[in-house]
């Protein structure tokens, strides 16, 4: 065989492999819990409708109680578990919250002088053994995370892997979606797909290359 025709075949089939890859999911592929979505500019009175969402990618469930969630002025301990692939909410206030979602977040009050500013604030997370977690800011809550803003409406995370950057995030334009969302996880099969196709184009490859060598 023509080393032309090898190449054009493993092309072919790199081609097909990485076509397996589904691109239509928002995906999670870290191991760490990340912060999702924020109600930070709520549309009725923010003192009681401010909420955090967090979400558990791993396929274990992760205890978070007495992690911490730290604003540009106060922390508060979380108190709970997310489950495998779940999602945990920090509400502001428990009716609040209910008012606006009809139903209740995992954990409600306790947030100290945590409160989240309308034009600009940030939050990060702290596990049990202060080690930093995840990040976001928004407005002029930190300089680099400045194009992200929001009004009356949440900021939600888009981006399947977590680059620490505001290009992770936008404006939902909803009210949003507290303890639920788009990030599910890529399916095992077309993976597993992709994977041997990329192994095969490996061994055509190989072998291609031995062939020519003789
Ligand atoms: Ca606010
Ligand atoms: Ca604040
Ligand atoms: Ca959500």
């Amino acid at each position: 065989m023509k080393i032309s025709k090898i190449l054009t075949i493993t092309l072919l089939l790199g081609l097909f492999g990485y076509a397996c890859i589904p691109s239509g999911y928002s995906s999670i592929a870290g191991d760490q819990v990340i912060i999702t979505e924020v109600l930070y500019d709520t549309p009725g009175t923010d003192s009681i409708e401010e909420w955090i969402e967090l979400f558990n990618p791993t396929s274990s469930e992760i205890n978070i109680t007495d992690w911490i969630i730290e604003d540009n002025y106060d922390t508060f301990n979380l108190t709970g578990v997310i489950p495998a692939k779940g999602y945990f909410v920090a509400a502001i206030d428990e009716t609040g919250f209910f008012n606006l979602y009809g139903y209740y977040a995992n954990q409600s009050g306790g947030w100290n002088s945590v409160a989240l500013g309308n034009s600009g604030d940030r939050i990060t997370l702290y596990d049990n053994d202060s080690v930093e977690v995840d990040y976001v800011a928004w407005e002029g809550g930190d300089v680099e995370w400045s194009s992200l803003s929001a009004s009356w409406t949440t900021i939600r995370r888009t981006n399947a892997t977590d680059t620490d950057t505001a290009g992770d995030w936008e404006d939902s334009l909803t009210t949003g979606d507290p303890g639920t969302g788009s990030y599910i996880i890529i399916p095992e099969l077309p993976i597993s797909l992709a994977s041997i196709f990329f192994i095969l184009f490996g061994i055509i490859t190989f072998v291609g290359l031995s062939y020519r060598k003789k």
